[in-house]
């Protein structure tokens, strides 16, 4: 983020941190493999960083708890935190920059100008829109205002953790802030949802490496997440998985099936509706994940996980046949129509009587299915 670096190619601040030119191909590899992308694209993604200047990336931070970019900058390899930090321009990040006041609205606003139509944008926490917006505010503005702003001259935008992408601890019952994930603000620009909560951060560098290495929206599911690493539920990949085929069922934490390691269906996990790539990535350097540490999955990166009953109690069949369909889509769907239709202030002033029919419609769908 300093202004020697700013004219610096990606290849030639790769060299400043002594990173190798074969090295950076091999790292550029290693993501197009666990993108499932094609060999060649490894190298041809290294090449296209590397002859041109870095992408910018400017990331705002809404009603969260840093948990998204604590995990971020928490990634277990240090050298891929650095490489996907020499190889954008980190253009403006409220926590991480040194500026602050006047002088950090100044970077974001010459960002935003100087790379309009090119920059990345970045977003961690809902948007609250109720009291004029006055619950999230930073230099006098609101985070819808802000957001708008910063949505216009984007070529995508990365929602990173669930509460950007789908709401998430802040949208849970009874929202007190009016809170709505971006997809509801902004309507008119391609959105990538990293859910979790937090995302793992291997799954945020890889996500905007490849964006900003082939400037391509990747395969999304049907809630915009990368199909790459949201492609299976966890219970598809989990290793407990043969128990649960046996029928092998831990009943407390600390009974014979828990040490014997069984599956935790019966104590509330929630991998068979959970997408994500713990059971897969893992967490601190492949170390483990919840339920390789005997917790069950929380399926916090799945729209409306807060609300959705007790972490402790087994899922109904009918919530696991409903994993496919589940209602906050339709939050996304009503966003969108909010955002072709509503000014950042009329969205406030609509946003309680839409959570309430989403609430009453989730609750209807649960008297009709029993789940
Ligand atoms: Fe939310 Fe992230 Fe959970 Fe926290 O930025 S997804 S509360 S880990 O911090 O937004």
């Amino acid at each position: 983020m300093t202004q020697d670096n700013d004219a610096l190619t990606v290849g030639q601040m790769l060299l400043k941190h002594g990173i190798s030119r074969r090295g950076f191909i091999q790292y550029c590899t290693a993501v197009a493999s666990s993108l499932a992308l094609p060999p060649w694209m490894g190298p041809a993604m290294a090449e296209q960083l590397r002859s041109g200047p870095r992408p910018s990336v400017v990331y705002l931070s809404f009603q969260e708890c840093t948990g998204c970019l604590e995990s971020l900058t928490r990634s277990f390899s240090p050298t891929i935190e650095n490489l996907i930090f020499n190889t954008i321009s980190l253009d403006y990040n409220d926590t991480l920059m040194a500026a602050s006041g006047e002088a950090a609205e100044a970077a974001r606003n010459k960002a935003m100008q100087d790379n309009f139509g090119k920059y990345v944008l970045v977003v961690d926490g809902s948007v609250p829109t109720d009291a004029g917006g006055g619950y999230c505010m930073a230099g006098g503005r609101s985070a819808v205002d802000i957001l708008r702003e910063a949505a216009k001259g984007a070529a995508a935008i990365v929602c990173v953790g669930t509460c950007s992408a789908f709401g998430g601890i802040p949208f849970a019952d009874p929202n007190p802030t009016g809170a709505w994930p971006v997809s509801a603000i902004v309507g008119d620009k391609p959105i990538i949802n990293v859910s979790g909560c937090p995302p793992i951060p291997e799954v945020i560098t890889g996500t905007l490496l490849q964006f900003v290495s082939t400037g391509r929206v990747p395969d999304l599911d049907e809630h915009r997440r990368p199909k790459v690493f949201f492609g299976n539920s966890i219970h598809d990949r989990c290793y407990r998985r043969p128990f649960y085929d046996q029928g092998k069922f831990a009943k407390s934490f600390d009974d014979e099936g828990a040490r014997n390691g069984w599956c935790l269906y019966e104590l509330g996990c929630k991998g068979p509706t959970t997408y994500n790539a713990c059971a897969t990535l893992k967490w601190n350097g492949g170390t483990s994940f919840p339920i390789e540490s005997g917790h069950g999955c929380l399926g916090c990166s799945e729209p409306g996980f807060w609300d959705k009953g007790s972490f402790y109690s087994a899922l109904s069949s009918a919530a696991w046949g409903k994993a496919g369909e589940s209602t906050p889509l339709r939050v996304l769907e009503v966003g969108a129509g909010a955002a072709a239709v509503g000014a950042a202030l009329g969205l406030a002033a609509a946003g309680s009587a839409r959570l309430r029919q989403h609430r009453s419609e989730q609750q209807t769908d649960d008297e009709t299915t029993g789940g």
